[in-house]
């Protein structure tokens, strides 16, 4: 039944992925769309726009009211994938098990595909309007999705997490770092679901807690794939194994997401949630 579910939902999100990918389409900007195409249908979990889909649902609400907000976020999530990957960044040569964006076609064409993935997701929230949304539920999602990407948000993240100096080392540094880069792009899934369907504040309020505590316990699963996985083998970060060992961190995963499901007991329907919850502490990519 879960499982359906979700294959469901990213069956969804990948066809409308394809549309609003066709409608950009410029033959004039032809490598920067295939490099767009290359990026964003490439085996990515959709978990974020998941989220939006099933915030929605959970609200006994359309889940299609949401279709566009769930697609914006997953084109900042994208467009910060082929950022981080580039050599001023993590450079990383590889992302799902592919080249990265910069290493199959350049440098100059990632950074604007990532540029294209930021600024288009703006022009998506929009197209909510399709899906019977009001210009002023789609004005609430333009400033909550720009305050979950910048300077409060996934730019703050990434910038502590190249410039933060390794000595700094302690808790309370390495949950601020998840909390900017990882939670805040949850938080945007999460509360662009409530927005769509113009829930109370007290609620979104509380489903925002579940998006902070769902990130942490994310980034530190993610922490733990890389080393087992020897991903970042030769790079000295500043993550959860900097302070834990894997048998630590695995317990302190655990322990966030204990809180991320304690607060869906405030939510009747929640089950789906909660399976994607357990769901994605299991992952093993
Ligand atoms: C350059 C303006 C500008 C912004 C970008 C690069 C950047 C700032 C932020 C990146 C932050 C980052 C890479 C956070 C990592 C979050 C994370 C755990 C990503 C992996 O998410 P998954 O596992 O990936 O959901 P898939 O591949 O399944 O989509």
């Amino acid at each position: 039944m879960f499982e359906e579910k979700l294959s469901f939902y990213r069956t969804v999100i990948n066809e409308e992925l394809e549309k609003i990918l066709t409608m950009l389409e410029n033959k004039d900007c032809k490598l920067v769309c295939e490099a767009m195409k290359y990026s964003l249908i490439s085996g990515g979990k959709l978990l974020r726009p998941v989220l939006t889909l099933a915030v929605c649902e959970m609200f006994n609400k359309d889940f299609k009211k949401a279709l566009s907000f769930a697609c914006a976020v997953e084109f900042i999530h994208v467009g910060s994938l082929v950022h981080d990957d580039l050599p001023c960044m993590d450079d990383d040569s590889s992302r799902r098990g592919k080249a990265s964006c910069h290493v199959k076609f350049n440098e100059a064409t990632a950074v604007l595909v990532g540029d294209v993935f930021f600024s288009s997701a703006f022009e998506i929230l929009t197209y909510g309007k399709n899906y019977g949304l009001k210009d002023a539920t789609i004005l609430k999602a333009v400033l909550f999705l720009s305050k979950m990407f910048g300077t409060k948000g996934i730019v703050c993240g990434q910038n502590m997490d190249l410039f933060t100096n390794y000595e700094e080392k302690n808790l309370k540094t390495v949950e601020k770092i998840a909390f900017y880069k990882t939670s805040s792009l949850i938080r945007a899934a999460v509360g662009l679901g409530c927005i769509a369907v113009e829930v109370e504040s007290f609620k979104m309020e509380k489903m925002d807690e579940f998006a902070k505590y769902f990130g942490l316990f994310f980034q530190v699963c993610d922490d733990v794939l890389d080393y087992e996985q020897e991903r970042n083998k030769m790079k000295k970060k500043l993550d959860f194994l900097s302070i834990y060992s894997i048998k630590e961190a695995k317990e302190v995963a655990l322990n966030y997401c204990k809180k991320a499901l304690d607060v869906l007991e405030y939510f009747n329907d929640s089950d789906f949630l909660k399976n994607l919850t357990n769901y994605s502490l299991r992952r093993v990519n």
